[in-house]
């Protein structure tokens, strides 16, 4: 009767909500955006929000929102903008793709992109197919999100990503009568409550705690979970490698691990064996700071519970050593038994949900063509399961034009000069101002597209465009949930909407759609049997779960029992790393800068500096604009130990200076006891949308940079890894 209805949808992007699909019911109301609660019905949400949906009308009406294409009317870094129509923005983008295509080659045009959005799913065809380069860059020094996490699954299980079985595959779920209470869960450099990582849906942990599991953090700084939980290895960030060979010499030498498993699905078991005899639990207690008695006692609570399950987060990923790390937690999991069980891990198939498609896109690229793809030659690890350039080789790229120049830029998703997913952001400011020509997509000026945009492409929130969220990116699809259009704001286009658009034009017999609807529905149809509109019905759908695959042979694609590797089992010794010249088994290496690796530069840097574990009130930089968020979240902090702090005349509240050998950064003293003294946590992500957007400020984007102290190209043998988690630096009091 008062003319407001209520639309039920799936988030995803933006506001950032990885992809767990939180199921809400939006109410609009004479054209806006009045309310929005979480939906009951949504298996796996179950009513709950967290307040970066709950405030999402602050943001989908935000006065400083972005609605309309623009073109810049004057010099890079000045605010001075037009606007224009679609039509206008795609002749200009067109005109400019065909004059690079002919001239210099399709190749001198790179799409960047950034994580944990829907986006994700689109900019490779978007790069690929839309566009026809073959350079698509995640910018993270060494990769270090996700990517690696992945890689190093599909090298030594051969499966899609591993995730904590929380029973989200059954519409029943915790009923589910196959599922079992994992007895431990074991959560090593991961905070699932405030990140909500890409299938999985933070909240489950409390589920599942309240059905009796009990939990182990290994983690530098005490969180709230921590304070949860049964045990703490309250590691030195970036010593992880060494723990974890640590817990494995414990469960190895007393034989504690699951013979059978072993005998019959893992390779090179005696090799392993002799490798974790380097690292008994005394010494590994020296290296990681973790006493040995807790060492020895978690090593022996994880294998003896039945089942356990174990989550890995960015910890793995932003460390050189990290894919030593993966290799380790997964051999952790395999040889405790715990791997495709109920209660355990979970893992996907081969083939990803709706992943063919994805794929397909590739073979637009001509070999020649593909076989110029940035730094695809020098790094195989990485380029073999990413169909990206890879990140540092792009900067190197970027400043010398070497193999060739890039000249023209795509940021689909990627605010990177901010904090975010470059290091060295000062270094790959200056190199991009040699790409001529860019597009930027966002929802916001950001200090990305206000130092480079020449045509600026508004985008949708998830409340605004038709969608599938699909958790894992289809590589373990825990479930499908449909994003539905609920109203309209200004002339936004949604990521598979500009694909679509462009697409036609470039490459029509690739892009055969009318709306991203009926896209969808070519995707669901041949798969899963049914349409967009049948899965809006639905609201989500959920594939079920075969447990023990490998036995079954639905883990390989010539349907053998066994696992989709190498050798066909699980690979504790890995033929791959071996042949790709790397050490075929997990060994500890010290982090670039670290008190061991470097005691000279450490007497003047004396603190271990952690970034970027998450808060509720942002998703990297996005949010900063959103008023109860930023009232919530006003500063960027550092947690600093008391001890600590009085040594450096610091109090809770200041101003501080956190620098090292690379770079500085201005931040706010918290002053906590959940820190080591000898370590500091700083966030990551923030620039000052209300200050002065033109160069050289663009939005202060350059005060409070935590990534100006992040070396560039600091990465694994392999090609994976950052110290965005672990470097040296000081701490001092700001004069200011
Ligand atoms: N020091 C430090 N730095 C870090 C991290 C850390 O832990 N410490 N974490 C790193 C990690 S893991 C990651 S993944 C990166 C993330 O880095 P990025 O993904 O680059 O994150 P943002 O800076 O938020 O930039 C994303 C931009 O995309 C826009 N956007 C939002 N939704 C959509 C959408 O649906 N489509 C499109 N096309 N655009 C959208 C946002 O408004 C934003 O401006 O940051 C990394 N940076
Ligand atoms: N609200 C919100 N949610 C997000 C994001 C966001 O920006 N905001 N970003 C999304 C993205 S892209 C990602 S990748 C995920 C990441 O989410 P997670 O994988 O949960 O990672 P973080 O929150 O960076 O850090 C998790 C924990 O690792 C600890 N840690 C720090 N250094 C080390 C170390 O060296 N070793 C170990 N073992 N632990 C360490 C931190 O103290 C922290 O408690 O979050 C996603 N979800
Ligand atoms: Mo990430």
């Amino acid at each position: 009767p008062d003319g407001s209805y209520t639309v039920r949808t799936c988030g995803w992007s933006p506001p950032g909500d990885h992809p767990v699909g939180c199921g809400m019911k939006l109410t609009i109301k004479d054209g806006r955006l009045i309310k929005v609660e979480g939906d009951p019905e949504h298996p796996i949400t179950q009513g709950r929000l967290c307040i970066r949906c709950l405030t999402l009308p602050e943001y989908v009406h935000h006065p400083q929102r972005i609605i309309y294409p623009m073109k810049r009317v004057g010099k890079r870094g000045e605010d001075k903008w037009q606007r224009i129509s679609w039509d206008e923005a795609m002749d200009t983008i067109v005109e400019k793709i065909n004059y690079y295509k002919e001239n210099h080659g399709a190749e001198s045009i790179i799409v960047f992109g950034g994580t944990g959005r829907e986006a994700c799913l689109y900019y490779y065809p978007l790069g690929f197919a839309s566009i026809g380069t073959p350079n698509v860059c995640y910018p993270q020094s060494g990769w270090s999100c996700y990517g690696p996490r992945c890689a190093i699954t599909d090298y030594i299980l051969g499966a899609g990503y591993p995730e904590i079985d929380f029973a989200g595959h059954f519409p029943d779920r915790y009923e589910h009568s196959e599922w079992k209470v994992p007895e431990y869960i074991m959560l090593w450099g991961k905070e699932p409550l405030k990140s909500n990582p890409d299938g999985f849906f933070g909240h489950s942990i409390i589920d599942m705690m309240k059905r009796g599991s009990k939990i182990i953090m290994v983690d530098p700084r005490i969180n709230w979970l921590c304070t949860r939980a049964e045990h703490v290895l309250q590691l030195r960030p970036g010593s992880d490698t060494a723990l974890a060979m640590g817990l494995l010499h414990v469960i190895i030498n007393e034989e504690l691990y699951d013979k059978e498993f072993v005998e019959n699905w893992c390779y090179g078991f005696e090799e392993f064996k002799e490798r974790v005899q380097e690292y008994p639990p005394e010494k590994v207690a020296e290296i990681t700071w973790v006493p040995k008695e807790k060492i020895i006692e978690v090593a022996r609570v994880f294998a003896k519970a039945k089942p356990a399950s174990l989550g890995w987060g960015l910890a793995v990923d932003q460390n050189p050593n990290g894919v030593q790390l993966g290799h380790a937690l997964l051999a952790l999991v395999a040889l405790t038994g715990n791997i495709d069980v109920p209660g355990g891990i979970t893992i996907g198939p081969p083939a990803a949900l709706m992943g063919k498609w994805r794929m397909e896109t590739r073979t637009n690229l001509p070999e020649e063509l593909w076989e110029k793809r940035i730094g695809a030659k020098q790094w195989p690890a990485v380029s073999t399961a990413l169909a990206t350039t890879h990140p540092d080789e792009t900067l190197d790229t970027l400043e010398t034009g070497k193999p060739y120049k890039l000249r023209m830029g795509w940021f689909n998703s990627s605010n990177f000069i901010s904090p975010t997913n470059s290091a060295q952001p000062d270094r790959w400011y200056r190199a991009l101002q040699s790409l001529e020509f860019c597009v930027v997509q966002d929802l916001f000026m950001t200090p990305t597209a206000m130092a480079f945009a020449d045509i600026f492409l508004p985008l949708p929130t998830f409340a605004e465009h038709d969608g599938v969220v699909l958790t894992h990116y289809g590589r373990n699809a825990i479930f499908a949930g449909a994003m539905n259009k609920a109203l309209e704001v200004g002339e936004c286009k949604s990521d598979i909407e500009v694909c679509i658009e462009l697409g036609k034009r470039l490459y029509p017999e690739i892009w055969p759609w009318n709306s991203a609807a009926e896209f969808f529905s070519d995707q669901l149809k041949p798969e899963l049997g049914f349409d967009f509109d049948e899965l809006r019905e639905k609201g989500l759908y959920q594939p079920g779960y075969t447990y023990k695959k490998y036995e079954n042979g639905l883990l390989r694609f010539d349907g053998e029992p066994g696992f989709n590797t190498v050798t066909g089992k699980v690979e504790l010794y890995s033929t791959l790393f071996e042949a790709w010249g790397d050490d075929p088994l997990p060994y500890h290496e010290e982090p670039p800068y670290s008190p061991y690796s470097t005691p000279d530069l450490a007497k003047e840097y004396p603190l271990v500096l952690t970034t970027g574990a998450r808060y509720y009130t942002s998703f990297h930089s996005e949010h900063r604009q959103v008023p109860t968020l930023r009232a919530i979240t006003p500063d960027p902090l550092v947690e600093i130990n008391p001890d600590t702090a009085e040594e450096l005349g610091i109090k809770e509240g200041d101003w501080v200076i956190i620098e090292n050998m690379f770079g500085k950064a201005r931040f706010k003293a918290q002053v906590t006891p959940t820190i080591n003294p000898k370590v500091v946590h700083a966030a990551h992500g923030w620039w000052f949308p209300e200050k002065d957007a033109e160069e050289p400020n663009l939005f202060g984007v350059w005060e409070s940079n935590i990534n100006t102290l992040m070396p560039h190209k600091h990465i694994g043998k392999l090609g994976f890894g950052d110290t965005f988690k672990s470097i040296i630096c000081r701490v001092r009091k700001a004069e200011d």
